[in-house]
């Protein structure tokens, strides 16, 4: 089967040659519906050759703690899994990510090397690096995005309503069924060492402070049942309780979109599938695909997405301005992870992050906008709502949460309003107006750890 060739881009010029097929797993963790995995098999078995899957496990990761690690590695236990029941190798490599893949490329036999899009910085090192360091022809696949983020726009859009229409437009090239992997015929001869979760993770000098979360399921099988019953029992009132974070009326599917353990694209296929559930489906949808696509827009054009550089002309300015305006409320990054402000609702929010690994995506924004508030300058308060972000939720270290947190911090995607003392022009969020949304005071009494 041949996928969109514009979901494919060659990071070099080296011509495919004989060998084996690799493809280096890293965003898109999963067998199903996994653009980069079916690329890398079709190339496979074009020439006969063997298709192997290699996955670098880093020791850290912009952050990362044993509740990420845990959830990723249980995840990767069913792809290896999987992938050995259709023939096809599994590999986990340790140590730097690069400079183990181009160890592993000179060690064996390949011809061409397949990777997964990811804009992150760290990523794009990773693979520039090797693209620089090995004579194998190297081919990015965009599997994370329904409409290819190279594709979709050129350069940083102003916000979803710029970005909308051109993925709108898009959408009925790109919006298609995806084929399953086929049982691979060719087998990869070399030994390989199978591959056991809970042994790698009790060899890893992670951060087990972070408690791994047991209310959720890791993996492919974990996210399809999750999408089952958003689609059976939260779709249809998805509009109205989206916003109120006392109804679990989100999806809930964020963990699992941000290891790629299900695909965008199958998650959009069965919910546009479920007529009469307007204007709910929309709405979701909406979220999912141009809320979404729109974040990794912003990481690949804006080096800077998770600092005050990256911020819009106007944004910056306005920070300037109000750098010294006195702050009612000062906190230290240490105070505000031990939800130690004046302010319940915005403790019970971080205390729920600490414990479950997730907030609302209303209350994020209400968290971002008060740590902006409540820190010494714009820049303390970036790397601060990173670092919490990054560190406890289980969703972190995803363009969705760079572009989050510059919206909420630096007007990222949004427009300039009223001005008012330390936010400037940015928007202002306050207890008020959540009181106007929903039940602040359920909410503290039902997310006070
Ligand atoms: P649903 O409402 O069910 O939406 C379904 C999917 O659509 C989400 O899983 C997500 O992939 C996408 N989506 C929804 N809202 C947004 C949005 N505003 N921007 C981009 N994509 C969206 N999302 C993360 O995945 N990781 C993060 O670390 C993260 N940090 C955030 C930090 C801040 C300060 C803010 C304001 C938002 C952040 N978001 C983050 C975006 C959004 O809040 C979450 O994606 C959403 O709440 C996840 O819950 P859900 O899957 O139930 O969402
Ligand atoms: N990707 C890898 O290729 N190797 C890793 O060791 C790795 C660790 C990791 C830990 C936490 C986390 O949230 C993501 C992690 N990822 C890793 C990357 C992830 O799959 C995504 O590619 C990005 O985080 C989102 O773009």
């Amino acid at each position: 089967m041949k996928i969109h060739p514009l979901r494919t881009n060659h990071r070099n010029r080296i011509p495919e040659a004989a060998g084996a097929v690799v493809y280096w797993m890293s965003r898109d963790q999963r067998v199903a519906d996994n653009w980069a995995l079916l690329h890398a098999q079709d190339l496979a078995l074009e020439r006969q050759a063997p298709l192997v899957v290699v996955f670098t496990l880093a020791d850290a990761f912009l952050g990362a703690t044993l509740r990420h690690f845990g959830f990723m590695l249980r995840g990767l236990a069913h792809v290896a899994e999987r992938l050995r029941s259709l023939g096809i190798c599994f590999i986990l490599l340790r140590g730097n990510p690069p400079d183990e893949i181009c160890r592993f490329l000179q060690q064996h036999q390949v011809g061409v090397l397949v990777t997964d899009f990811d804009p992150l910085g760290i990523k794009r090192s990773w693979h520039d690096q090797v693209a620089r360091s090995v004579s194998v022809s190297q081919i990015e696949v965009d599997a994370h995005n329904i409409v290819p983020c190279r594709i979709a726009s050129t350069k940083q859009e102003y916000g979803a309503y710029t970005i909308r229409p051109k993925i709108h437009r898009l959408l009925a090239d790109f919006l298609v069924d995806v084929p399953p992997v086929l049982e691979h015929p060719f087998p990869w001869r070399s030994p390989v060492n199978l591959f056991d979760a809970e042994t790698t993770l009790s060899s890893m000098p992670v951060d087990r402070s972070v408690a791994e979360i047991g209310w959720i399921t890791p993996g492919e099988k974990g996210g399809r049942a999750r999408l089952d019953d958003f689609i059976k029992n939260g779709l249809a009132s998805y509009e109205t309780a989206r916003k109120d974070p006392c109804r679990h009326g989100q999806s809930g599917l964020s963990p699992w979109l941000h290891f790629g353990q299900i695909s965008a694209q199958r998650v959009a296929l069965e919910v546009s599938r479920q007529v009469n559930t307007e204007p709910s489906r929309e709405a979701f949808l909406e979220e999912l695909i141009v809320r979404r696509e729109l974040a990794d827009n912003f990481c690949l054009h804006n080096s800077s997405y998770d600092r005050v550089e990256g911020f819009p002309e106007w944004a910056q300015r306005t920070i300037a301005e109000h750098r010294h305006d006195l702050r009612e409320y000062l906190y230290t990054p240490e105070q505000l992870e031990t939800a130690q402000t004046h302010d319940p609702l915005w403790n019970a929010a971080q205390q729920t992050m600490v414990s479950t690994g997730t907030m609302h995506g209303y209350l994020r924004m209400y968290w971002a906008k008060k740590i902006l508030e409540w820190s010494p300058s714009p820049e303390d308060a970036m790397s601060t709502a990173v670092m919490l972000n990054d560190r406890y939720q289980l969703d972190g270290r995803d363009p969705n949460g760079y572009a989050g947190i510059a919206w909420s911090i630096g007007g990222v995607h949004d427009r300039a309003w009223g001005e008012r003392p330390v936010f400037g022009k940015i928007r202002y969020m306050n207890e008020n107006g959540c009181r106007r949304k929903f039940n602040v005071a359920e909410y503290i009494s039902r997310h006070s750890y």
